[in-house]
């Protein structure tokens, strides 16, 4: 049976000619189907639905749009163009030339980080499955499918890699990827944030917001790698990701925008009205912020790491735009760390700087997840309100690390655990936020239309119109 693998499986690493990879691969393609039919999203199946496919990694072909009915949608196998003289660009191997093979010694290191990566990207799809449902429009419902066929082949992405390169025990972890769930209680994902529900759309506009950008400074992480197609196959990823923290950025953005609508139509900010009126007041939005960012800070582990410090010195992960940084070596410097002093204080503790690698990038991150708030925050005092959303203290609500089970105040301030307790209500979604958003969840299906607690968005998707038929339900 000749199969047309270009037509089938767009890619840019030879499959045609590559037997035992199309082998691997012919096998967990059919697993990789039930799983998008059983745990992806719900519904929907047989819908036509206008979406970017990526055919070639040139500027023409990353971005092809079309109406696919998902189980279609081709995904496809796609690393940035190879540099034949590309050395490694940090730690001890700083200047030998990348790998195109998987150094022994560092395979199980390698393997792991490639099925940590891996892992987080079913499992997102899997958090969104049942949020189809309750689109707020069209042109959200769209942009809800897009970002998980994408984060589908994000997994096909890491499924290649272990497949090309692994062996056998490549094989298993690919199809462990799709055994482990999201929230299941026995074979969970791997990290923390991806077994928690996205039951609303305000969660998964926050998700898209701060969980997709840890996976941006991740996989920039990752694209700095010895391992020449592990940074390849990031740096092709990184360019379809944009478009996740765009859905995030400009939902909050338009939810925001709808409350304040809302406020100056009623002449009040008292959220009870706000709600009554059917938006979300200001508050609540702050809460979410709170509750994500502090999650999403935890996926990038330990501030202080014998891993990460053992990752960038054999050149396996190097920190985000690498290239920005005068010195590549990292060695004989230190990084100040605050931590508890386990008396109620707060103490410094210096670390040599590759143990802080983690922390390096963790800062990065939140100095990206500023631009928004700030941006938002002018959208409300333009409003004329006086009202500043923020994001709590790296310290606060913490799992993983220094601060994990630590409990502060969101301004980082140590209190006891019976104060956090009182005040937790006011600090992270509650159950009455929780059940009035719920409340808000109403599919709106007619092109153009828009829920009630969400302002339209600014333009379509391709130049196409906001009430284009992004997705054909009838
Ligand atoms: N939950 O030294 P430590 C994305 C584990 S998002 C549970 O602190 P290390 C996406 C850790 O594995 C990007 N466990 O951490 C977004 C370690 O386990 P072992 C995902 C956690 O190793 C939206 C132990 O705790 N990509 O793409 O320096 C939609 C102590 O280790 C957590 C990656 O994460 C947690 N939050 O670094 C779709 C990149 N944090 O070894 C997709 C690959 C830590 O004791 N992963 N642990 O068993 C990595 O680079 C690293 O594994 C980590 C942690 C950054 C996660
Ligand atoms: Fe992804
Ligand atoms: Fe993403």
């Amino acid at each position: 049976m000749a199969i047309d693998y270009q037509e089938r499986i767009p890619n840019n690493v030879d499959l045609a000619e590559n037997r035992t990879l199309q082998r691997a691969l012919e096998h967990w393609q059919p697993e990789f189907l039930s799983w998008w039919k059983e745990m992806g999203p719900s519904d929907f199946l047989e819908r036509e639905v206008y979406l970017r496919t990526a055919v070639s990694v040139d500027a023409k072909g990353w971005a092809s749009y079309g109406y696919v009915q998902m189980p279609d949608y081709r995904w496809g196998i796609f690393l940035n163009e190879q540099d034949a003289n590309r050395t490694i660009g940090f730690g001890d191997e700083l200047g030998k030339p990348a790998w195109q093979q998987v150094p022994g010694e560092h395979r199980s290191t390698l393997r792991r980080l490639i099925v940590t990566q891996g892992d987080t990207e079913p499992a997102s799809v899997e958090q969104q499955r049942l949020l189809g449902h309750t689109a707020p429009s069209l042109y959200d419902l769209r942009n809800l499918f897009q970002v998980n066929v994408e984060e589908g082949r994000h997994l096909w992405a890491m499924v290649y890699l272990l497949h090309a390169y692994f062996g056998r025990d490549g094989r298993e972890e690919a199809e462990q990827l799709l055994e482990r769930h999201s929230g299941d209680r026995n074979k969970p994902r791997i990290l923390g944030t991806f077994n928690e529900p996205i039951s609303d759309w305000l969660s998964f506009f926050m998700f898209t917001y701060f969980t997709d950008r840890d996976g941006k400074f991740q996989l920039k992480s990752l694209a700095e790698s010895g391992f020449d197609p592990l940074a390849r196959t990031c740096q092709f990823m990184l360019t379809e990701e944009a478009h996740h923290m765009f859905v995030g950025d400009t939902g909050i953005a338009r939810v925001i925008r709808r409350s304040l609508e809302v406020m100056k139509e009623l002449g009040t900010d008292d959220p009870q009205k706000i709600r009554a009126h059917g938006a979300v007041d200001l508050p609540t939005v702050q809460r979410y912020i709170n509750f994500w960012f502090s999650s999403s800070l935890d996926l990038f582990g330990s501030e202080s790491s014998s891993n990460a410090a053992a990752y960038f010195a054999t050149g396996i992960k190097g920190r985000p735009d690498e290239t920005k940084y005068e010195d590549h070596l990292a060695l004989n410097q230190s990084y100040t760390l605050e931590r508890p002093d386990g008396q109620g204080g707060i103490t410094n503790e210096d670390v040599p700087l590759r143990n802080a690698m983690n922390e390096v990038t963790r800062g990065a991150y939140v100095k990206d997840c500023e631009i928004g708030l700030t941006r938002w925050n002018r959208t409300i005092q333009k409003a004329g309100y006086e009202l500043k959303l923020s994001l709590p203290s790296t310290r606060f609500r913490r799992n993983i690390g220094t601060w994990a089970g630590i409990t502060t105040d969101p301004a980082g301030k140590l209190i006891t655990a019976a104060e956090f307790e009182a005040k937790k209500d006011s600090w992270l979604p509650s159950e009455s936020d929780r059940t009035h958003v719920k409340s808000l969840m109403k599919a709106v299906t007619e092109p153009g239309k828009m829920a009630g607690w969400v302002a339209p968005p600014d333009r379509g998707i391709n130049n196409n119109p906001v009430e284009y038929e992004y997705v054909k339900l009838h």
